[in-house]
Parts: structure tokens; C-alpha cells; sequence
């Protein structure tokens, strides 16, 4: 296996608007991310991600992009970007961008232009289809909620769009779109940034001639994604993407590869035929959603993930993460953020975090962020707006509807970063934040973590560190312990003599475990343990606390 600087990284993704204010309009700014940047080599992060920042009329927070080579007004100019870049590299850490081109926002140029008439050299630039008997071209659903065809006045055709009608798809199809879409990635590219994490990439490749197919599962609110999720053909695209772009470059790429499975990961990640350093995947992060109620399973967690590591052994590289930008926050999903709270996140932090591959961590997964439970007026979130417009129209009460919202939202990990207790913002902004604060600001903010040796800020810390200590950490093979286990979740990364050992409990009980005889050691020296400070000795048989997690040095 090769080393290379992406494997050895901690990554932190930064959701900007959510980030830190520095002029008091409520939005956060790259000049509020400059001012933190101390704050992140503090933790020991090196590489940071930061969700786009390119001119967007903001129909879904920067996803949707009217211009890729200028910044967004509320997030600063180029020029503040470009400092931004030289001052993370000044710290010794990399930058990599938001790459959306799956769909462009309609106030791109393109699509205006593509827009205007039948005849415009622009008009394949999207796709662009005649209703069938007064309807949508065909029954796909987009991810969003709705329809995926939006109808067009201008000359009475309906256009693709998988996310939401602000976001039309681009046709792929098309040689001239790529064209385009590679001398922006190479503008970027030249400039210095260090790569990217590509934005819905597996669904680029719609399947041809863009028949109906089989609903989905409208309980569980999945859109179709037959047509558009990882169809064949998408290779052909990706391998000339890298070609013409990436391949000149030493850089980390990131594909969000939902739908992918880790049979095909050769040409994803593959170390000889892949087109991206590493993808995330989301096998593990589906296993609660289908349960709004009922807590993880981990025998489940521990088959998908250890899939995902034994596939990828010798051939790609994981990228590792428990929490993101469209996701509710982990410690009040998995975890527990009430009566074990600090426990819950530590021990969810330790059980990922020392797997093989490239470690996430998102904006406040570090203090331990949880939740948010607000009043419908108070989400900012497309996605969430689509859902409660629609599940009214189906007939849900208000309160079924909020229940799914508090427990899924997106909005639940876009609340504002709780930087300190002290100020009325939590110290993200001197205005009025864009989308509402957590109340919980006072007890859970960096500036109290920071005083507590045995906060979760600490023990992340210390996860990263250790993964600078111990090449175990890094390029160590990874081997599952107690598959059938219900509560824990164990494991060993082995590389050379070195060997280490990860226990996480994951549930509010105790646990019992025993130790397989073919776990050979004389000694064992804890590392990190997440509840107490004392040495924990390590036996064949043990009982753990609720969320009790342990690493040790196997000698
Ligand atoms: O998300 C993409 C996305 O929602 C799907 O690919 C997702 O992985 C799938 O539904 C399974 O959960 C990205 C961004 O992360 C998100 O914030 C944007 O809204 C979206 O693309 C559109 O650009
Ligand atoms: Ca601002």
C-alpha cells in the first residue's frame, strides 16, 4: 500500500454559513473561518473542507451555483478566499473545495441561456423533455420531494432536476458541458487548492431513454433512484474527468458516492483504477434512518463498516465520518445526549475514528453538538420546507410531521458553531443568526470544552494524535473482534508489531465481553479511555460502563 499525505490527515468539514460571522449580518463568512483557523491546527487538523462557497442565489445553501468562478456576497470576494487559502497554508494544513456539477443553480448562465429558446446553443446543456399526455416525461421522484421535472413556460418543455426545481441536472451526455466543467476544475486546481469533495457524483449518468420505473418507498422517503444513481456508463465519465483534470495534480478527492457498493469500489477508489483518493459511502449511516424510533444495531454497524474495510484492504481507501452537513448529529442518534452525553459521543468518536481510511470531523461533532427541536417557521432547510408542504398535502398532522423533522432535519447540524456561553450568539455572530441557535449554547461551547481536560474536544484530540503516533493507526489492517456482540463494538489494527485495540460500547448498558483467545499479548497499555483517568487493566473477560470505550497498545 502506498503512503500518501491524504492518508495520514485528519479532515474537518466546515459548513461556512454556519461557521463564525465577522461582520454581523448573521451569516458566517470566510473571514470569520481566517479568524478561526488557530482554533483548528489547536486541534490537530490537517486538511479542511468547506462546503461551497461559489455565487449562489441560495435555494439550497451554495449547493445550487449560479457562478463557479466568483465567491458568494455574503460569504466575502475572491480575494478574501484567496487569503483564506494562503493562511491555511501558511498553518501547514490543505484546503479542498465543494465540487457541485451535477446540477448548476437556474441562475447560471447556462441555464438561463438553455432556458430561452429550443434553438439555444446552450439548450443540451441540461435535459430537456416533452411532458407525456400533459404530464411529467416520466414518474421519477427527486430527492428532495416532488416531482423531478420542472415544466418550462418558456417554451413548454420539462427539465431534470434529482434535487430541488432550483437545481437543474447537467447533461453529462454532452462533450461540450464536460468541456466546461473541466477547464473550471483545472482554474481551481491552478490556483492552488489542494482537491475536492465531489457533491453527488454518483448520480451524473442517467439511465438511457429515461423511462418510468418502480416507485419508491414513499413511507420511508426514498425518492427513485434507479435512473440516476450510480447507472452504467458512469466510469467512462469519471476516467476522463481525471484524465483531463485531476491527474496533474497532487491532491485528495472525495466522492459522494451514495448508492455505491464496496463490490465496485475498484473503480471508485481503487488505488490502480479508481478515479478518487476515497468516497463516502452511506451503508452506515442508513441503518437508523429507517427507525425513527429504536436505537442502532450494532451487529449491523459492525457488518457494514467491517465490509467496507476488508473490501477495501490493499486496494482503496476509506473516508471515515459519523456526522455531516445533511445529517442529524450523531450523539443524539446513535448516541445518547442526555444522561450520556460526553460518554456517547467519546465512545462513538473512538469507534470510527480508528478504523482505516481519512477521518471526518464536522463542524461541532468535537463539542459534542446535538439536536435541535424547533418550531416549523424557525427551519431554513429546502429539503425540510419540501417535506412538510408535501406531508400536509398527504394528510400528516403537524405533529407526525415535526416528530420526522426533529429526528431527520438537516437543519438539526446546520445551527450555528457554540463557540462560548457567555455571549447572546454563542459567540457566532454579533447580528442575527441566519437560522436559529441551539439552546443548549450555555453548557455545550468550545470555550467550556476547553477548560475540561476530559471533554470530547479533548479526546478527539486525542484520537488525532494518536493517529500521528501509531502508523497502526493509519495503514494498520483492520480485524473485527466479537462480530455477533450486540452492545460493542471491537476491533484491531495491526501493522508490523505494532497492534491496537478498540472496545466501544455503544449502548446505555453494561456490557460483558470475552476476549477471543487468539488475541495474543503479555501486556497492554491503555491509551485513551473515555471515562476515567486511571489505568484500566485489559483481561480476557470485562465488564464495561454504558458507552464505556477503551483503546490499548497491545504488547
Ligand atoms: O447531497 C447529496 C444527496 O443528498 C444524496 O446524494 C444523498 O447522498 C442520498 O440522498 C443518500 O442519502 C449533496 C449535499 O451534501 C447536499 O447538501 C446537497 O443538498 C445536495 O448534494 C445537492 O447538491
Ligand atoms: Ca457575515
Amino acid at each position: 500500500m502506498h503512503k500518501k499525505w491524504w492518508k495520514e490527515a485528519t479532515a474537518y468539514q466546515i459548513y461556512p454559513r454556519s461557521f463564525m460571522d465577522s461582520n454581523g449580518d448573521g451569516i458566517g463568512d470566510l473571514q470569520g473561518i481566517i479568524s478561526k483557523l488557530d482554533y483548528l491546527t489547536g486541534l490537530g487538523i490537517h486538511v479542511i473542507w468547506i462546503c461551497p462557497t461559489y455565487k449562489s442565489p441560495n435555494d439550497d445553501n451554495g449547493y445550487d451555483i449560479s457562478d463557479y468562478q466568483d465567491i458568494m456576497d455574503e460569504f466575502g470576494t475572491m480575494a478574501d478566499f484567496d487569503q483564506l487559502l494562503d493562511e491555511v497554508h501558511v498553518r501547514g494544513m490543505k484546503l479542498i473545495l465543494d465540487l457541485v456539477i451535477n446540477h448548476t443553480s437556474d441562475e447560471h448562465p447556462w441555464f438561463v441561456e438553455s432556458r430561452s429558446s429550443k434553438d439555444s446553443p446552450k439548450r443540451d446543456y441540461y435535459i430537456w423533455r416533452d411532458g407525456k399526455s400533459g404530464a411529467e416525461p416520466n414518474n421519477w421522484e427527486s430527492i428532495f420531494g416532488g416531482s423531478s421535472w420542472e415544466y418550462d413556460e418558456t417554451t413548454g418543455q420539462y427539465f431534470l432536476h434529482v434535487f430541488s426545481k432550483r437545481q437543474p441536472d447537467l447533461n453529462w451526455e454532452n462533450p461540450q458541458v464536460r468541456k466546461e466543467l473541466y477547464s473550471m476544475i483545472n482554474w481551481w486546481l491552478d490556483k492552488g487548492i489542494d482537491g475536492f469533495r465531489v457533491d453527488a457524483i454518483s448520480h451524473i449518468k442517467k439511465i438511457p431513454g429515461l423511462p418510468d420505473l418502480p416507485n419508491p418507498d414513499q413511507l420511508a422517503y426514498v425518492p427513485s433512484f434507479e435512473g440516476h444513481r450510480n447507472r452504467e456508463g458512469i466510469h467512462e465519465l469519471l476516467r476522463e474527468m481525471k484524465e483531463e483534470t485531476l491527474d496533474h495534480y497532487d491532491v485528495m478527492t472525495v466522492g459522494e458516492a451514495s448508492g455505491v457498493t464496496v463490490e465496485e469500489a475498484d473503480q471508485w477508489v481503487g488505488e490502480e483504477n479508481g478515479t478518487f483518493s476515497m468516497i463516502f459511502q452511506f451503508e452506515h449511516m442508513r441503518l437508523w434512518d429507517k427507525r425513527v424510533d429504536g436505537e442502532l444495531d450494532v451487529v449491523e454497524l459492525k457488518q457494514t463498516l467491517t465490509r467496507w474495510q476488508k473490501g477495501l484492504e490493499n486496494r482503496g481507501w476509506n473516508a471515515l465520518f459519523i456526522e455531516n452537513h445533511d445529517k442529524p448529529r450523531i450523539v443524539s442518534t446513535w448516541g445518547n445526549d442526555k444522561t450520556y452525553w460526553k460518554a456517547s459521543a467519546k465512545a462513538l468518536a473512538a469507534m470510527y475514528f480508528l478504523m482505516q481510511g481519512t477521518p471526518f470531523i464536522y463542524q461541532g461533532q468535537e463539542i459534542g453538538m446535538t439536536n435541535v427541536e424547533f418550531e416549523i417557521e424557525d427551519y431554513q432547510d429546502v429539503a425540510i420546507r419540501n417535506l412538510y408542504r408535501l406531508e400536509t398535502a398527504n394528510g400528516k398532522s403537524h405533529e407526525e410531521i415535526m416528530r420526522i423533522i426533529w429526528k431527520n432535519g438537516r437543519d438539526n447540524s446546520r445551527t450555528p458553531m457554540q463557540w462560548n456561553g457567555r455571549e447572546a450568539n454563542a459567540g457566532f455572530t454579533t447580528g442575527k443568526p441566519w437560522l436559529k441557535i441551539n439552546p443548549n449554547y450555555t453548557e455545550i461551547n468550545v470555550e467550556q470544552e476547553q477548560l475540561d481536560p476530559d471533554s470530547i474536544y479533548y479526546f478527539y484530540k486525542h484520537l488525532i494524535k494518536l493517529r500521528s503516533e501509531y502508523e497502526a493507526a493509519v495503514y494498520g489492517t483492520y480485524d473485527l473482534l466479537l462480530p455477533e456482540h450486540e452492545q460493542v463494538y471491537a476491533y484491531t489494527r495491526t501493522f508490523g508489531n505494532e497492534k491496537l485495540l478498540v472496545i466501544s460500547n455503544l449502548t446505555d448498558r453494561k456490557a460483558a465481553i470475552e476476549l477471543p483467545e487468539s488475541l495474543e499479548y503479555t501486556a497492554a497499555g491503555l491509551l485513551l479511555h473515555n471515562l476515567f483517568s486511571e489505568q484500566v487493566a485489559l483481561s480476557e473477560q470485562m465488564e464495561l460502563e454504558p458507552f464505556e470505550s477503551r483503546v490499548y497498545h497491545l504488547i
